[in-house]
């Protein structure tokens, strides 16, 4: 298992919408357990492929809260919403690749999302809650959206002016 370093916005492959997995193969197994293991250490309640510079449609979550109950560790390959209710939930969002940054977003407050999962079987799931704003929150960085974007363009600009500061100020170190 490999621990992979997380792209920091603005960068293109954060823009990019990624392309569908063919096959799970052994490498895509290898893929989602670094992803996993890179999402635990941030720590993270979710990751997409193109955080980490691979442009394919695989993202990780788990958004079990609880520290006494188990962890959920869930991979899905190639996602699609197949609902969403007309309902909206508000959350505060946060992201890997716009560290220390966050704001209110607005989506559905539960979706059905289909998806591949590691042993190529075809899975379906209702998400409510955190997990329901988690999956869309990574199903969009699959498709190069950032929560950034549903945003003013003041406050993405400003956003965006901090994280290349910050990009700066780690080249230099
Ligand atoms: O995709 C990502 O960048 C991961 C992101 C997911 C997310 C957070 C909040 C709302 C929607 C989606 C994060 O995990 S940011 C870190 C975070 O939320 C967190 C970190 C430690 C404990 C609990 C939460
Ligand atoms: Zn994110």
């Amino acid at each position: 298992m490999t621990l992979r370093p997380i792209l920091i916005h603005p960068d293109p492959r954060l823009k990019t919408v990624a392309k569908p997995v063919d096959r799970v193969t052994p490498e895509i197994g290898r893929l989602a357990e670094d992803m996993l293991a890179t999402m635990y250490d941030a720590p993270g309640i979710g990751l997409a492929a193109p955080q980490i510079g691979v442009l394919s449609r695989i993202f990780v979550m788990d958004c079990v809260k609880e520290e006494d109950a188990p962890a959920r560790p869930m991979v899905l390959i190639n996602p699609e919403v197949t609902w969403a209710s007309d309902e909206t939930a508000t959350y505060e969002e946060g992201c890997l690749s716009i560290p220390e940054q966050y704001a209110e977003v607005s989506r559905p407050a539960s979706v059905r999302m289909r998806w591949t999962d590691l042993d190529g079987a075809t899975r379906e799931e209702e998400f409510g809650g955190l997990w329901a704003t988690c999956a869309q929150h990574e199903l969009d960085h699959l498709n190069g959206r950032l929560f950034i974007d549903y945003l003013g363009p003041i406050k993405r600009q400003l956003i965006t002016r901090k994280m290349q500061k910050l990009k700066r100020e780690k080249a230099r170190a």
